[in-house]
């Protein structure tokens, strides 16, 4: 039986002491072990940036590429050998910001790939500026006066795309968020699960005190993730309380499902490759 164990790596982690990274990453282990998938059946795949670092610290296959082309390449993969469990780790400025079309993209093929974004609301690795969900006027060390774009709100955009499942999660509630990312493995087409991770040195606005006070569940208000509308509008919802789970799941068909050749198995044990519709 699998355990956490079998995913532990011995790369050296630099990452801040209190940074929002180890609780997702804590999360991502715990829901591997909880879908019983092997580190062989598993492959996570990054970008450049501090969350990109995220397949470094655990046992399994792993590709860490460049700034903002997670999702190409786990697209790649996918289509190689779809029997594989495919995830992607990104930051909020790769994923939303250098590879935002890619994030369009990804979502309008609905390849079965999980994302994971770690949404610290800056770029950490370069050490503190804007990101694209850095909100209009957050003062950052490079825009001291504030910045000058409104945020990007990646739910909203998510749903508005026609994603098949949305969430959110909160690095400080490991539980939640390790029933996330399994939910979005277990989902079949493309997930997205963005992630609020507080940045304990560049960002000193959204700390994790800051979250603590105003997250909650929408489960337990009664949410209903088939309500699209209910979803857009928790999307919008910033402020006072913010939205924290499932926004909207529906089940779509895959990339996979449309294309005759992948339904004979992966390419990789396939031995001639005719391309057909
Ligand atoms: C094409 C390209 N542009 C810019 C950079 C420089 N760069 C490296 S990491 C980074 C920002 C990372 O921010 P984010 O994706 O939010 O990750 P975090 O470090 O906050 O986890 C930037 C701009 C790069 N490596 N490649
Ligand atoms: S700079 Fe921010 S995101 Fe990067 S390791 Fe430190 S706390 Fe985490
Ligand atoms: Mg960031």
């Amino acid at each position: 039986m699998v355990t956490v164990e079998d995913y532990r790596s011995d790369f050296e982690n630099e990452w801040c002491p209190g940074c929002g990274n180890f609780g997702i990453l804590e999360a991502m282990k715990a829901a591997l072990v909880d879908l019983g998938l092997e580190p062989h059946q598993v492959l996570i795949v990054s970008g450049i940036g501090q969350a990109a670092k995220t397949p470094h610290f655990l046992k399994c296959n792993a590709f860490h590429g460049l700034h903002g082309r997670a999702l190409p390449v786990a697209t790649g993969a996918k289509l190689a050998n779809h029997a594989l469990t495919v995830l992607v780790n990104a930051g909020d400025g790769d994923c939303y910001g250098e590879g935002g079309n890619h994030f369009m993209a990804a979502i309008r093929r609905n390849l079965d790939i999980t994302l994971i974004v770690h949404d610290n609301r800056i770029y950490g690795l370069t050490k503190g500026q804007a990101s694209p969900t850095s909100d209009l006027g957050m003062p950052t060390r490079i825009q001291p006066e504030g910045t000058v774009s409104e945020g990007f709100n990646p739910l909203a955009a998510a749903l508005a795309l026609g994603a098949g499942f949305v969430a959110r999660g909160f690095s400080g509630d490991k539980a939640q968020l390790a029933m996330l990312i399994a939910a979005g493995v277990r989902h079949k087409g493309f997930a997205l699960i963005d992630v609020l991770q507080p940045c304990v040195s560049f960002n000193h606005i959204h700390t994790h005190g800051w979250y603590k006070q105003r997250v909650f569940d929408l489960a337990a208000e009664g949410h209903d993730a088939g309500d699209w509308n209910a979803a857009m509008a928790h999307g919008r919802q910033w402020g006072d309380r913010i939205p924290l789970g499932i926004f909207y799941q529906e089940q779509k068909p895959t990339f996979i499902d449309r294309i005759g050749m992948l339904q004979k198995g992966p390419l990789i044990d396939q031995a001639a490759v005719a391309f057909e519709l």
